[in-house]
């Protein structure tokens, strides 16, 4: 710290002004830390990524929330309504029947149907990194219930209405 020796000759009141000065300056710092450093500086790179990017009306989103790779509240097994937003969705052939989902969460998840072979993105597959996106286009009408091949507790649910 680097001062100018000012002597003894400081009045009270050159003291008064340094002490308001120093007050001011403290109030500053702290006012810019709490509310302008803060945010800035102790967010955990919290990434916010916009919604899916469904294109068109002709295809419905389905987003994995961040938290998904958490287990819900009060979690005692098997599956849940936890995971995907929506979890169930209603599309219709030749209208919407385009499926995009988007990993909003930091963990890697996956979209896979619970029967085996009719549809998977797969463990290294574009929803295992976070803002990955990956679509699927249902082409039989029925309910097609779907699970994440990491998280237990996540299930989700396609049901696909033939054009009306
Ligand atoms: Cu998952």
């Amino acid at each position: 710290m680097s001062t100018q020796s000012t002597g003894p000759q400081g009045s009270a009141a050159v003291g008064a002004v340094i002490a308001i000065l120093i007050i001011g300056a403290v109030a500053t710092l702290g006012y810019y830390q709490f509310y302008v450093a803060k945010p800035s500086s102790t967010t955990t790179t919290t990434t916010s990524i916009s919604g899916p990017t469904c294109p068109s009306s002709a295809c419905v989103n389905v987003t994995i929330p961040s938290g998904a790779g958490t287990p819900p509240p009060n979690y005692s097994g098997g599956k849940t309504t936890y995971g995907y937003s929506p979890d169930v969705i209603t599309v219709v052939i030749g209208k919407n029947n385009t499926v995009f989902w988007i990993n909003n969460d930091v963990a890697p998840h996956t979209v896979t149907s619970d029967t085996a072979g009719v549809f998977d993105s797969g463990m290294t597959g574009p929803l295992t990194n976070q803002g990955g996106t990956w679509q699927f286009t249902f082409t039989t009408p029925g309910t097609y219930t779907y699970h994440c091949s990491f998280h237990a507790w996540m299930q989700g649910t396609v049901i696909v209405k033939a054009s009306a």
